[in-house]
């Protein structure tokens, strides 16, 4: 299975593959403030692509429930310096994670090959224009409501089938907006809008959106769900993001959205040789 995007493609269905984050913000819930200097962010994306980051992903805006949205303009000031150097700098594709059609634009043009859209073109009626003019990759996200209210008592009757039939429905409308379906990917959202059970539910039946026919990308990274389960705080998230990690490996699922790249590499070689060990 290829994923396409701007100037190139990825190979996919084999050995998970890894999208390194990096948050030029003050706020993300986890290195909030870390990356917020370009210099500092454009260092950590180098050092994410030489630990084996196969994408990464620049972020300017912090989705944490009950953050703050960001304005484009200062949106692009955070994004763009690093969106420059790193697609000069390192080998990998860079995706730009954004809801803002200008600010996907404005990282387009500063070499990004990928958009990566937590509200799946939703937010943002240009979005999907801005991305199949400059044939680029995009990632369609599940999210309920909005990052400021998002984990206020979110419901569903049945929540893998209802995201499902959203992703299912994101991509009909990426395609009729006249992206070809080999530019994109679908992720379930793991913690936007969604209690603990829901977050295992979707993890568990992960399969269900692998059915839709385009790569499945997943974010568990240091996520709520693990703390609530291990009760370690979002610094010390490492090994109950190596569970998620493992299990997502297991299932075959394309890539996996994380922070700690050099120790999930090591995580899906080890699960990949196990899925591909023959049997002879
Ligand atoms: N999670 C976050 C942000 N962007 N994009 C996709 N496709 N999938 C995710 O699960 C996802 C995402 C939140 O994590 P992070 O970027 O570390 O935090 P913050 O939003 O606080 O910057």
């Amino acid at each position: 299975m290829r994923w396409r995007f701007v100037a190139g493609a990825l190979e996919l269905g084999g050995r998970t593959r890894l999208m390194g984050v990096v948050n030029v913000t003050p706020d993300s819930f986890s290195d909030g403030g870390r990356f917020l200097d370009p210099e500092a962010a454009v260092r950590q994306g180098i050092e994410l692509a030489e630990a084996g980051a196969d994408v990464l992903d620049i972020g300017g805006e912090s989705t944490r429930p009950g953050s703050d949205a960001v304005s484009a303009a200062e949106e692009i000031d955070r994004v763009v310096p690093v969106v420059k150097r790193l697609a000069a700098e390192v080998d990998v594709p860079v995706s730009i994670d954004t809801r803002k059609a200008g600010v996907a634009a404005a990282a387009l043009d500063a070499g990004a090959a990928i958009v990566n859209d937590v509200s799946a073109g939703r937010d943002d009626p240009r979005m999907l224009e801005v991305v199949r003019e400059a044939g680029a990759g995009l990632v369609l996200m599940h999210m309920l409501g909005d990052p400021k209210t998002m984990q206020a008592d979110p419901r569903y009757d049945d929540v893998v089938a209802e995201v499902r039939e959203f992703l299912a429905e994101r991509v009909r409308a990426a395609e009729e907006a006249g992206i070809e379906r080999d530019r994109l990917c679908v992720d379930p959202g793991i913690g936007f809008g969604k209690t603990l059970r829901h977050n295992l539910l979707l993890l568990r039946h992960v399969d269900a959106f692998r059915e839709i026919g385009v790569p499945v990308l997943v974010g568990p990274s240091r996520k709520s769900f693990i703390g609530a389960l291990t009760g370690a705080e979002a610094g010390d998230r490492l090994e109950g993001t190596a569970g998620a990690v493992a299990w997502l490996a297991a299932k075959g699922v394309e890539m996996v959205r994380v922070h700690d790249v050099r120790e999930m590499l090591r995580v899906v070689q080890v699960v990949d040789a196990i899925v591909r060990a023959g049997d002879g």
